[in-house]
Parts: structure tokens; sequence; C-alpha cells
């Protein structure tokens, strides 16, 4: 059984919606949600002429392997009508796996911890917000140091 931290985001259509949605579904047989973060409004990143996201973390168990995970977050994007036009740009729902334990992941497809991570404060607030002192496994900083040293993104708490 190993602890994971899921990025959960949404910029289109109904994003609350859209969020617990995806939650339901990623709650599977190998998939205990434990805990889910505030939500926050946050501010588009990288590809910048999009709506503001909600974006969530949730801290769960799982027995499923980093590529089996990978391949429930993908099921769970296409059936919530997810379509890649533009990369990194708006979308219905978008699950990213953040931290799997301490594990280091690297193939051709997946890349674990996240590696934008750390430049993210939407994926950093509410991280910490559920574990801060979270290590990540490679820079050993925690969730509330790799917060504070972030650059400067607009989040705002929308509810717990
Ligand atoms: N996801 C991205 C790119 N930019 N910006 C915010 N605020 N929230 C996101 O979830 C997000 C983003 C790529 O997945
Ligand atoms: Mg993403
Ligand atoms: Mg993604």
């Amino acid at each position: 059984m190993k602890l994971v931290y899921l990025g959960l985001g949404s910029n289109v259509g109904d994003r609350e919606r859209n969020l617990r949605a995806a939650m339901e579904r990623l709650a599977a047989p190998g998939l205990r949600i434990l805990r889910v973060s505030p939500v926050y409004e946050t501010e588009p990143l990288e590809y910048t002429a999009q709506a503001w996201f909600l974006n969530l973390v949730v801290e769960a168990e799982t027995e499923l392997f980093p590529m089996q995970l990978l391949a429930r977050a993908g099921r769970i994007e296409r059936a919530l009508g997810r379509v890649r036009a533009v990369p990194k740009g708006p979308r219905t729902i978008d699950i990213d796996i953040l931290l799997y334990g301490q594990a280091v992941v690297r193939n051709a497809t997946l890349e674990i911890p996240h590696p934008r991570m750390g430049e993210r404060r939407f994926v950093l607030a509410p991280l910490a917000d559920l574990a801060p002192g979270l290590r990540h496994p490679v820079t050993q900083r925690t969730a509330r140091q790799m917060l504070e040293a972030a650059p400067h993104q607009a989040v705002r708490l929308i509810h717990s």
C-alpha cells in the first residue's frame, strides 16, 4: 500500500462538479481517498491565455502500481470529456500524479515526483495544507519549504 498525492485541476465547464466527479471515479478498487485539500482558484500558468482553474490535492492510499494509476487517471480524464486541443490548455479535468510514496519513477510516459511541482503554487498550496512536512524524495525539501520558495502565482482559497 502506497501513500500518494494527486493534483486535480479544471478550468472548463462546472469546475467544482468536474473535480467531484473525478474523485468519485478515482475511488475505485485499489485506491482509497484519505483526505482532500481545500479548493483554490488559481491563475493559469505556462499557457496563460485561458480561464482560471480550480485546483485541489487528493491524498490516497493505493495498491495500484504507478502505471496503473496513470491509466486510471487517463481513463477518468477521457470519460469526463477532456480533449487535448492545446498542450497545457483548457481542460475539463486534469489528474496528475504528484508523489507516489517516496518513489522516483521516470519512463517515457511518466515522471514522479511531478517534474514541475516545485514551480506551481496551484499544487504546493493545497499540498502544504494537507501535508506541510511531507518531503520531496529527491530534494528532501518539505511541501511548506517548496511553497515558500515557489515563484509568484495568484492563488486564492475558495473553501475547505
Ligand atoms: N495545469 C497546467 C498548466 N497550467 N495552471 C493552473 N493554475 N492550474 C493547473 O492545473 C494548470 C495550470 C497543465 O496541466
Ligand atoms: Mg497538469
Ligand atoms: Mg496532466
